[in-house]
C-alpha cells in the first residue's frame, strides 16, 4: 500500500505535493505581510528535515525572541500533525489548535490536500498562514528579517546567490527528497532508481568536501544547512527505514567530518533532537514499519573532533 496515495506515480515513484501557500514577510511590507517583532510564528516538528531547516536559520539568526516557535508532538497518526503536551512539544499557544490541519482550514475553509505540512509561518495579525514552503520560510528569515536578526552571519550572500540555488536544487531532487523517493517507492524499479542517484550524488558532495571545508563560501551558508538536516537523520533513519543502505554517512572520509563540523557550529547541537527524529519516523509510517519497534541505534559520537578546521 502506498504512504499517500495521491503522492504516487503509475511507476510507483514518490512525487510531494506542491506547496500551498506562498506569500512572503517583506522589509518594507510591500507584500501585505511586513517584518514584525512578535507578529509571526513558526509552527514546526523537530523530527521534520523540512522543518529543521527553518528552525536552524532562526536559531543562528537570533530571531528567537522575533519570531514565535511551537513543535507539534512527533508522533503523527491519520488525523495528522497534533499539538500535545509532552517532553520538547506542547499545546498551541497563539490559536489553541488541536491539529495543525486547522491552520490550513483556518487560512482556505475549501483546502484539501493529501498532508498538512510542517513548517508552517503564521502571521497572527491576519490569522492566517503566510507560507506552508521551507524554502521560502527560510530566505525569509535571511533577508525580509534583516533588521531584527544577527549580522554576524550571512546564510545567503547576494553574490553566492545563483550558485546556492542551483546547488540547491541539486541537493534537493537527489538528497533531500532523494531519501522520500527511496523510502516511499512502490516498486522495485523506483527504490533502486532514486537510492542509486542519492549515493552518486552523496559520493559527488563527499569529493567536492574533501578539499574545501563547506560546500560554496569560506561560513556554512544555506545550502549548507540544506544538506546537514538529511545527512544528521541518515544513519539513524533514512539507512534503515528507508532503506537507503549503500552506504553510512558515517562511512564517508569527507561527509563525516562535514557532518560533525556542522553539528558542532554554535546552537545547532539543540535544534536536533534525535529522540523525536527517531519516533516520528518509526513509529509513524506504519506500512513500512508496522511493528512501531524503534531500532536502539546507531551510536554516533557527534560531537568528536572533525578535524577540518585546516580547510580552506
Ligand atoms: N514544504 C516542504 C515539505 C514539508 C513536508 O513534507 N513535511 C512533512 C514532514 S517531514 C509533513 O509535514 N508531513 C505531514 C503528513 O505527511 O501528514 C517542501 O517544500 O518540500
Amino acid at each position: 500500500m502506498a504512504q499517500f496515495a495521491a503522492e504516487q506515480a503509475q511507476d510507483g515513484s514518490f512525487v510531494r505535493q506542491q506547496d500551498a501557500f506562498r506569500d512572503w514577510v517583506t522589509a518594507d511590507g510591500s507584500s501585505g505581510y511586513p517584518a514584525e517583532a512578535g507578529r509571526y510564528h513558526l509552527y514546526v516538528s523537530w523530527a521534520c528535515p523540512w522543518a529543521h531547516r527553518t528552525i536552524i536559520a532562526r536559531r543562528l539568526l537570533k530571531l528567537e525572541n522575533v519570531i514565535g516557535m511551537t513543535a507539534v508532538d512527533p508522533v503523527r497518526d491519520d488525523r495528522g500533525w497534533a499539538f500535545r503536551d509532552g517532553d520538547g512539544f506542547s499545546r498551541d499557544p497563539i490559536n489553541g489548535f488541536a491539529f495543525l490541519s486547522e491552520a490550513y482550514l483556518a487560512t482556505d475553509p475549501e483546502f484539501e490536500a493529501s498532508r498538512y505540512t510542517v513548517p508552517v509561518l503564521w502571521d497572527t495579525q491576519t490569522k492566517r498562514i503566510v507560507s506552508n514552503s521551507d524554502d521560502d520560510i527560510m530566505r525569509m528569515f535571511e533577508t525580509a528579517f534583516a533588521a531584527f536578526a544577527d549580522t554576524g552571519i550571512d546564510l545567503c550572500p547576494p553574490a553566492l546567490r545563483p550558485e546556492i540555488d542551483r546547488l540547491n536544487e541539486v541537493i534537493y531532487e537527489t538528497v533531500n527528497d532523494g531519501v522520500y523517493r527511496a523510502g516511499f517507492a512502490d516498486s522495485q524499479a523506483a527504490y533502486e532508481a532514486a537510492a542509486y542517484r542519492l549515493f552518486e550524488s552523496l559520493d559527488d558532495l563527499d569529493r567536492r568536501l574533501a578539499d574545501r571545508r563547506y560546500l560554496l563560501a569560506g561560513h556554512p551558508v544555506e545550502t549548507d544547512w540544506r544538506l546537514f538536516v538529511t545527512l544528521i537523520r541518515f544513519d539513524a533513519v533514512y539507512y534503515v527505514h528507508f532503506k537507503c543502505n549503500l552506504r553510512r554517512i558515517a562511512d564517508y572520509p569527507h561527509l563525516w567530518g562535514y557532518l560533525r563540523d556542522l553539528y558542532q557550529v554554535a546552537g545547532v547541537a539543540e535544534t536536533v533532537k534525535m529522540d523525536q527524529i527517531k519516533r516520528h519516523y518509526y513509529v509513524t509510517h506504519d506500512d513500512i514499519n508496522p511493528t512501531r519497534i524503534v531500532p536502539i541505534g546507531p551510536r554516533l559520537d557527534l560531537s568528536a573532533p572533525h578535524g577540518r578546521e585546516a580547510l580552506p
